[in-house]
């Protein structure tokens, strides 16, 4: 057997242009330098690199405050279960609100969202009046900073808004009020809450509504079902708008509608078997109303991915007399169907 002086023992990996190349070579030298032995021999393929980590989802806290690209101030809830809801300060309006995974508002893709413009989607304000009227179309509270009054970061986190006469409301509207809106993120439903006092020494009407634009996957996967069936409403699609009877309690969505229910309240359900979800949408004080709006065919507004469908107090006005508080409470509740 030949004595070894030496051994060389090496191990190339070589990483090139996304291929690996393994060598072994083995070198011995027998006494006189001869090269006696080189042999090849392939060694298993490396372990595979670990995956990179998943990301770690950011956990928000309950109540965080942000801004959108312009500026705009934004408070979001998130409650426990991962649910949760985002507003704005500037309108007062709420723009999203995720159950389940599932979002229930829609902003309108024409929507502007840099305070230019009231922001059409989400859950705006129409106060102190509905409609065309005496002031701007659906009033100024839509188009107002409303203020940071509390937020709630316990196990139903909640913000509550204020907005109150200034010298700019009364230009349009003569009267000192203060409101309150409160919107709480409960484990099955958001409330809201919104009260309106009058704080000035005389009387004053209002009409209202929380002007809803709901995200639906079609129109025609929808049925909006209500104590519809016998009602009055004004259909402000005919020229001049026409006093009508409801026929069924399910309405449908196949042209251009926008009607207002005399006393149509309580529950209504938005039915949607495209997204598989029911929602129902429970006014339990204050609101008289209902008002269903959809813009049929107007792609720009993208009238096949939401309807309106509004907890109102509009088709008379209310009057409030000095220090008493009106309270209007809507809660959303989304499930599957
Ligand atoms: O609430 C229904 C309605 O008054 C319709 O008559 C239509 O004008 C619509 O509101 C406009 O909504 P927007 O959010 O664009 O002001």
């Amino acid at each position: 057997m030949a004595r070894v002086s030496a051994a060389l023992f090496v191990v190339g990996v070589a990483h090139a242009a996304g291929s690996r190349v393994h060598m072994s070579q083995h070198r011995m030298r027998v006494r006189g330098g001869a090269r006696a032995l080189m042999s090849e021999t392939p060694l298993p393929p490396p372990p595979m690199p670990a995956p990179p980590p998943a990301p770690v989802p950011v956990k928000l806290p309950p109540v965080s405050e942000g801004a959108n690209a312009a500026g705009l101030k934004t408070i979001t809830l998130t409650h426990a279960n991962g649910d949760s809801a985002t507003l704005y300060t500037f309108g007062g309006c709420v723009t999203s609100y995720t159950h389940a995974g599932v979002e229930t508002l829609k902003v309108r893709p024409d929507a502007k969202m840099d305070g230019s413009k009231p922001i059409s989607g989400g859950i705006p304000h129409c106060f102190p009046q509905f409609g065309p009227g005496a002031i701007q179309q659906h009033g100024f509270a839509r188009n107002l900073e409303w203020e940071v009054r509390s937020t709630d970061a316990g196990a139903e986190p909640s913000v509550c808004l204020r907005l109150a006469d200034s010298p700019k409301t009364r230009d349009m509207w003569p009267y000192p009020f203060e409101a309150i809106y409160t919107v709480t993120l409960a484990s099955d439903r958001l409330k809201t809450s919104l009260e309106v006092k009058n704080t000035g020494a005389e009387p004053f009407t209002f009409t209202a509504a929380l002007h809803s634009y709901f995200d639906i996957s079609a129109v025609a996967n929808l049925k909006i079902e209500g104590n519809f069936k016998g009602s009055q409403y004004i259909d402000k699609t005919a020229k001049p708008p026409a006093e009508l009877t409801a026929a069924s309690d399910t309405i449908t969505i196949s042209k251009e509608t926008d009607s207002v229910y005399k006393g149509v309240s309580g529950e209504l359900k938005l039915v949607d078997s495209g997204k598989g979800t029911q929602l129902a949408i429970e006014c339990k004080q204050g609101w008289r109303d209902t008002v269903i709006w959809n813009p049929y065919g107007d792609q720009g507004m993208g009238y096949d991915s939401f309807v309106c469908a509004e907890a109102a107090l509009a088709a008379f006005p209310f009057t409030l007399q000095p220090n008493v508080v009106w309270t209007g409470l809507m809660d959303l509740v989304s499930t599957k169907l």
